[in-house]
């Protein structure tokens, strides 16, 4: 059982513990690296200077030999994470590295990471954080101002960017971005319980178009638990639930008006296995639970993907 990095949540030397193998075993794979990086300050003599030859074919099978061995080593997941924002991000950090042993997918439909932590609230760009949030930022050696009940980070890009680099440098877990979930797989027992078995992907370009194109016909990853977190409703947003909703099998209850410190807690809080198989975090919860909106203030976000991280692990066949 996986325990919180925050003492308030439930605390445990055997993550710090790992977590200190992992990054030392991160670092030594970043020191193998360093011969490149150290090429990088070499000097050039720009007059002479040359690439190695390619030829374009290579550069193809390249990327696609890669991109399609992931796609069919993935195809069987322990555990999709749905969205890769602030919660999913924050829940793969956890995840993948209490339990290096399971595979690890994240789908997002965004070409980008971050969803609306990539810039801050409302586009101000510097990120707010309310403690014990603080404890997960330290972990990832973020540098912030402390304002004594909260604290800030200069720019939400360099908390993204800094976690997402530290998700995909782990070697469980595989981003599909540009991706998006438009169904779930479930499966139904002989006593008629249904529980959520995967995910339906297309790429995202395609998924927009189903209405105009053919029917495309999309892939499929089995997962023996999804972790959704696609954020507040919008048009790919709360994906999960609404689908559920839409099949009778959750009942839909709409985000309510803000409320920082209501919004926060319950989220953190309130964050569980919904419905068989599919653990809800972030803010999509509010769509299930009309959880308050917290606004600009990550703190909840972040240990609500730590909190996802914990409730997955009880959900997954051990
Ligand atoms: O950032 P979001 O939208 O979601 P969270 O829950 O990680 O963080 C929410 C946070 O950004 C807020 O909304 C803040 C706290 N504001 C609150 C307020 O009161 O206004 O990330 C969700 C990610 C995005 O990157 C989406 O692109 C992606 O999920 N996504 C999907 N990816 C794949 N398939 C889908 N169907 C899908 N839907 C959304």
């Amino acid at each position: 059982m996986i325990h919180s990095l925050h003492p308030c949540l439930s605390s445990s030397t055997v993550i710090t513990e790992q977590v200190s193998q992992i990054s030392l075993q991160t670092a030594n794979v970043h020191n193998e690296d360093s011969v490149v990086s150290n090429a990088t300050s070499a000097v050039f003599d720009w007059d002479t200077f040359k690439f190695a030859p390619i030829r374009e074919s290579q550069v193809s099978r390249a990327m696609t030999s890669r991109y399609f061995k992931d796609l069919n080593e993935y195809a069987e997941s322990d555990i999709v994470i749905v969205g890769a924002g602030s919660a999913g991000l924050s829940c793969a950090w956890i995840l993948a590295r209490a339990r290096p042993d399971l595979k690890i997918a994240i789908i997002e439909s965004n070409v980008s990471v971050g969803g609306g932590c990539f810039l801050g609230g409302q586009l101000f760009s510097a990120m707010v954080l309310r403690k014990p949030a603080d404890e997960f930022i330290r972990e990832l050696g973020i540098e912030y101002e402390d304002e004594g009940n909260y604290i800030v980070i200069k720019h939400a890009a360099l908390f993204i960017t800094t976690l997402c680099s530290k998700v995909l440098a782990l070697p469980n877990v595989k981003l599909f971005n540009a991706t998006a979930v438009e169904d779930l797989i479930t499966r139904t027992s002989p006593a008629g319980e249904v529980r959520v078995a995967g995910v339906v992907t297309n790429w995202t370009l395609v998924s927009m178009h189903h209405e105009d194109q053919s029917c495309m016909d999309p892939n499929t990853i089995n997962a023996k638990v999804v972790i959704s977190c696609t954020g507040h409703d919008g048009p790919f947003g709360a994906f999960c639930v609404k689908r559920l909703v839409t099949q009778g099998l959750l009942k839909r209850n709409r985000m309510g008006c803000l409320d920082m410190n209501r919004a926060e807690d319950s989220i953190v809080k309130g964050t569980r296995e919904v419905f068989p198989g599919l653990v809800c975090a972030g803010m999509e919860l509010s769509e299930c639970d009309s959880a308050n909106r917290m606004g600009p203030t990550f703190g909840a976000m972040v240990l609500s993907g730590v909190h996802a991280a914990e409730r997955a692990l009880e959900v997954y066949p051990l």
